[in-house]
């Protein structure tokens, strides 16, 4: 193979595993943010603790997911009232999976639970398939909206 195709399709890989690691938070946000799994790393973390599909429990690490719509200046705490309400979360995964959450069930000023983006699982990273970013719903009875290998968020507006 030519050493120039080689190094192109070296880039294009490269590019694309690096693209598989960043979470991008878009849509009716004040600043559309793309976040590296190191950049998500820094923020604060949360442990959670959740049931699997067969009931077993998993201990969860990650970040709540308001700390990341905050970072893209999401309507959180006192705007999310009036036609903000209107507002829902489309997160996406690698495989085209979707799941939809309305912008309370985030707020600490509503929700009782958090929902949290999580990053690691039993003390490990999330294993290949599953991280390295999977959204963990605690008290939810089917891990149905756990979504893995997330890649994006999408705020909308239901009108
Ligand atoms: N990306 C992605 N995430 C997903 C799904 C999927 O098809 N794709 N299925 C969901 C469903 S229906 C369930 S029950 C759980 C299963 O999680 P597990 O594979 O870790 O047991 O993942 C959820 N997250
Ligand atoms: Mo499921």
């Amino acid at each position: 193979m030519k050493p120039f195709l080689l190094c192109t399709l070296c880039l294009l890989c490269l590019a694309t595993r690096l693209n598989a690691q960043t979470l991008t938070i878009s849509g009716e946000v004040a600043r559309p943010v793309t976040l590296s799994a190191e950049d998500i790393k820094a923020l604060p973390h949360q442990e959670v603790t959740g049931k699997d599909r067969d009931g077993k429990e998993l201990h969860f690490s990650g970040v709540p997911v308001i700390e990341l719509l905050k970072k893209a200046g999401v309507t959180t705490g006192g705007e999310l009232r009036g036609e903000n309400l209107a507002k829902y979360a489309v997160v996406k995964a690698i495989d085209g999976y979707e799941v939809v959450f309305a912008l309370p069930e985030f707020d600490p000023a509503f929700a009782s639970q958090v929902i949290i983006l999580a990053n690691r699982v039993d003390g490990a990273p999330l294993p290949a398939g599953t991280g390295p970013f999977r959204i963990v719903v605690p008290n939810e009875k089917r891990p149905a909206r756990w979504v893995r290998e997330v890649r994006s968020i999408d705020i909308r507006f239901a009108k």
